[in-house]
């Protein structure tokens, strides 16, 4: 029997939707009720899972998720630990900056409603994260940019800062001698967190931050703050979101492709490959030059990654136990 076959809707009987030890008996919430799982032997729950190796955001997330916190509070506060950490060149604070040396920052957020908010070209604020959350929340908006961003992140306290370490600067300072544009695969652009997490009820929520591509024009914006590109999340589904290429990303708005995939009955593996593979196509023999990596997540907690290249990694909380995985990859040699 095909996989699609084995689809189930909201209508079935509660026995036929939830075979899980996990949730245990029929106490659907309302979410689950109409929910399109593509498997449901088992269900994972709480789950937390991020683009790269960022084990102490996920640990972040995960402590919130077990005090019984919400899918959002988790993403959201996971996502800060990377935008704190200078060491993160591609994100927050320490991130490197465009090609004039300023660091702009991108983010969005996504709830289990499908609300959305985000921040784009940001400066001087590290947590623009809790700002997309902001936006989201206390606006009648869902992208706030540049100089309008700052003004309203400022209008909430949050304090301006110079984002441009030292390291960073240097970084920038030695790129001007030659101020070649070519992104390397999995090295400059490396580490922007993307992070989808299940809470305890089982709803589902994401997020994602970024300063971008290192040395980048002023004023771009890659997929990471744009719904449906850079993350996109549905409480019904899944949620999926995005590391790489921005531009790639945004032409083929990839995360949304997964959601859409997942909601036909793939899995969250086989969702991230066909996005991939949807990249590679579109873009002729560019794809050899660029990375992009997916991050896939459905509501019984299955997950799924894929990129172009080899070395993306991911972090998955789940059962108590904090692991990095070595993502799967298109690029490899054809016999
Ligand atoms: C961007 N997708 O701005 C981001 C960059 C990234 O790891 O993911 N870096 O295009």
């Amino acid at each position: 029997m095909k996989r699609r076959n084995f689809l189930k809707k909201a209508s079935v009987s509660c026995a036929g939707v939830v075979a899980s030890s996990a949730i245990g008996s029929c106490n659907l919430s309302t979410s689950e009720k109409s929910i399109v799982f593509s498997n449901l032997k088992q269900v994972t729950r709480p789950i937390v899972i991020a683009t790269w190796r960022v084990a102490k955001a996920t640990e972040k997330a995960w402590e919130i998720l077990q005090n019984n916190g919400t899918a959002l509070d988790a993403v959201e506060q996971g996502c800060r630990v990377e935008e704190a950490d200078v060491k993160n060149q591609s994100v927050g604070k320490g991130g490197l900056p465009d090609r004039d040396g300023n660091v702009t920052l991108d983010a969005c957020i996504m709830d289990k409603f499908g609300n959305y908010g985000a921040v784009t070209a940001v400066q001087n604020i590290t947590h623009v994260i809790s700002v997309a959350r902001k936006v989201m929340e206390e606006t009648p908006h869902v992208i706030l940019t540049g100089e309008g961003a700052k003004k309203f992140a400022l209008s909430k306290g949050f304090k301006e800062e110079d984002l441009l370490t030292e390291s960073s600067k240097k970084a920038w300072l030695k790129w001007k001698e030659t101020s070649l544009y070519k992104p390397i695969i999995n090295i400059e652009n490396h580490d922007t967190i993307g992070m989808l997490a299940i809470d305890k009820k089982g709803d589902i929520s994401g997020a994602c931050t970024t300063s971008g591509l290192s040395y980048k024009m002023a004023g771009r914006v890659g997929d990471s703050a744009i719904i449906g590109s850079g993350l996109f999340i549905d409480n019904e589904i899944g949620g999926a979101t995005a590391t790489g290429m921005g531009e790639e990303v945004l032409k083929t708005v990839g995360s949304f492709l997964i959601v859409e995939l997942m909601r036909q009955g793939k899995s969250p593996q086989k969702a991230c490959e066909e996005a991939v593979k949807r990249v590679v196509k579109k873009s002729g023999e560019r794809y050899k030059n660029f990375q992009v990596g997916f991050i896939a997540l459905n509501k019984a907690g299955e997950t799924g990654a894929y990129c172009i290249h080899e070395w993306f990694n991911y972090q998955v909380y789940a059962k108590g136990e904090n692991k990095n995985y070595k993502s799967n990859y298109y690029n490899k040699p054809k016999n």
